[in-house]
C-alpha cells in the first residue's frame, strides 16, 4: 500500500504548484478512490498530520471547536441488530428502556446545554424509523429548542422523503445518520437494514435541504481497508456531509462487540487525518470514545483535523468526559468553543 503514496493525488501539492490558495476546486474531490483514501492511510504519520492540518487551516481557526450536547430522547428497545449498540432489543445490556420524552423535559435540557456553552442540541431515538405521530412530537421539540438560540439535530432511524421535509419545516438544522462502516463490512455489523437503506435516507435529507451529519464507528474489528472505504463512500456522496463524526467503538458489555480488541490509537488519528483531506469544509467530530482517550490523545486528533465534541457527561447512554475535564482540555490547549470566540465552554456561565 506504501507504494501508492507516489500516485495519489495529493490537494496540497496541487495547490502549491498552481500556487493558487483558494484551494476550492482541488481541494473538494468527490471522486475519491478506496485505494487513495488508502494510500493516505499509509503516508508517514508526520506527512499525513502535516497536511490534515495544512488544509484544516485553510477552511478554519484550528484553535475552534464546535460544541454539541446530545440527548437520549427515547431510549432501548431499538428493533434494529446494529452489533455496537447498547439500544439494541437484540442484546441484554443494562440500559432502560424509556419512551419518547416530554417536551418540557427536552426544552429545559437544552437549556442547560446552551447555558453550559453549547451551539448545538443533538437529540437521539432509538428507532428504526420513527412513525408520523412521533414524528410531529419531535417536531414540537425541534421548535422548542430552536427558541433557546441552539442549532438543533436530530438522529432518528431512516425518514421517508416527506419525513425529511416535514423536519426542515419544523426548522431542523442537522439530520445524523452515519453509514458507520465500509459497505463490504456493513453486514458483518448489522443485518437488519443494508447500507442501501442508509444511503437512501440521506439522500432524502439531503434532497429536503437539511444539513447532512455522517460518519461512523472505528474499532469495531475493521480493516484499514474498511476504514478507507468508509471514509470513501463519504466523500464521495454527493454533497460532502457538513458534520463528519468519528467515533471510537465504546465497547459495551451485552453487545457482541464488547470484547472487540482495542483500536491502535495512532490507527484512530491517521482516520481523523484522513476525514480531514478527504471532506475539508466539514466539520469532524471527535465523538464516542473520549472516555477512554488520553488528552495527548485527544490534542493528536484536534491537530489531524477533528474541530467538534460532544460535550457534557453523558453521550445517549455511554459517558462521555466530564465537563470539568473537558474545560480543562481546553484551558491546557488554547482551544475556544465556536461561536463563543473567547471562551472555553462555561467560561462565561459560571460552571455546569
Ligand atoms: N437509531 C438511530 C440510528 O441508528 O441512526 C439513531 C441513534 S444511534 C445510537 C446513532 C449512532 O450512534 C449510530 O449510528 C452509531 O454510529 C453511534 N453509536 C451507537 N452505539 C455506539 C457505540 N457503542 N460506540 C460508538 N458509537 C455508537
Ligand atoms: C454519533 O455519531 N455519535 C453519537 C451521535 N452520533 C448520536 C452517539 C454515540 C453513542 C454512543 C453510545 C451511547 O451512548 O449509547
Ligand atoms: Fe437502534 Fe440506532 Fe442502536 Fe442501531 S444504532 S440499534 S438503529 S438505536
Amino acid at each position: 500500500m506504501a507504494k501508492s503514496t507516489e500516485t495519489i493525488t495529493d490537494p496540497y501539492d496541487a495547490l502549491d504548484k498552481s500556487g493558487d490558495k483558494s484551494g476550492d476546486k482541488d481541494d473538494l474531490r468527490h471522486d475519491w478512490t478506496t485505494d487513495e483514501v488508502g494510500a493516505l492511510f499509509a503516508l508517514p504519520f508526520n506527512d499525513l498530520l502535516f497536511r490534515a492540518q495544512t488544509l484544516h487551516r485553510r477552511y478554519f481557526d484550528p484553535n475552534e471547536v464546535q460544541i454539541s450536547t446530545l440527548l437520549s430522547i427515547k431510549t432501548g428497545g431499538c428493533p434494529e441488530d446494529c452489533a455496537y449498540c447498547p439500544q439494541s432489543a437484540h442484546y441484554d445490556t443494562e440500559v432502560d428502556r424509556d419512551g419518547l420524552m416530554n417536551i418540557d423535559d427536552v426544552v429545559a435540557a437544552a437549556q442547560r446545554a446552551r447555558d453550559a456553552g453549547a451551539s448545538r442540541f443533538c437529540m437521539g431515538a432509538a428507532w428504526r424509523r420513527p412513525t408520523d405521530k412521533d414524528l410531529e412530537q419531535v417536531c414540537t421539540m425541534i421548535e422548542g429548542v430552536r427558541a433557546t438560540g441552539m442549532e438543533t439535530c436530530v438522529t432518528l432511524g431512516m425518514l421517508t422523503d416527506a419525513q425529511a421535509r416535514r423536519l426542515k419545516e419544523a426548522g431542523l438544522d442537522y439530520y445524523n445518520h452515519n453509514i458507520d462502516t465500509s459497505e463490504e463490512y456493513y453486514g458483518d455489523i448489522i443485518t437488519t437494514r443494508t447500507f442501501d437503506d442508509r444511503i437512501e435516507t440521506l439522500s432524502n435529507v439531503r434532497h429536503a435541504g437539511l444539513n447532512v451529519c455522517c460518519g461512523g464507528i472505528v474499532g469495531m474489528g475493521e480493516s484499514r481497508t474498511d476504514r478507507a472505504g468508509m471514509l470513501m463512500a463519504l466523500a464521495t456522496l454527493p454533497d460532502h456531509p457538513q458534520s463528519v463524526p468519528i467515533n471510537q467503538l465504546v465497547r459495551v458489555p451485552g453487545t457482541p462487540l464488547a470484547k472487540t480488541g482495542e483500536i491502535d490509537g495512532l490507527e484512530f488519528v491517521r482516520t481523523i487525518a484522513v476525514a480531514r483531506i478527504v471532506m475539508p469544509r466539514s466539520v469532524v467530530r471527535l465523538s464516542a470514545g473520549r472516555t477512554d482517550m488520553s488528552t495527548e490523545m485527544q490534542a493528536l486528533c484536534f491537530a489531524a483535523g477533528a474541530n467538534s465534541i460532544f460535550y457534557g457527561d453523558q453521550l445517549l447512554t455511554t459517558d462521555n468526559p466530564a465537563t470539568h475535564a473537558d474545560k480543562e482540555l481546553f484551558e491546557r490547549l488554547g482551544l475556544r468553543a465556536m461561536g463563543a470566540p473567547s471562551a472555553p465552554p462555561d467560561q462565561d456561565h459560571g460552571g455546569a
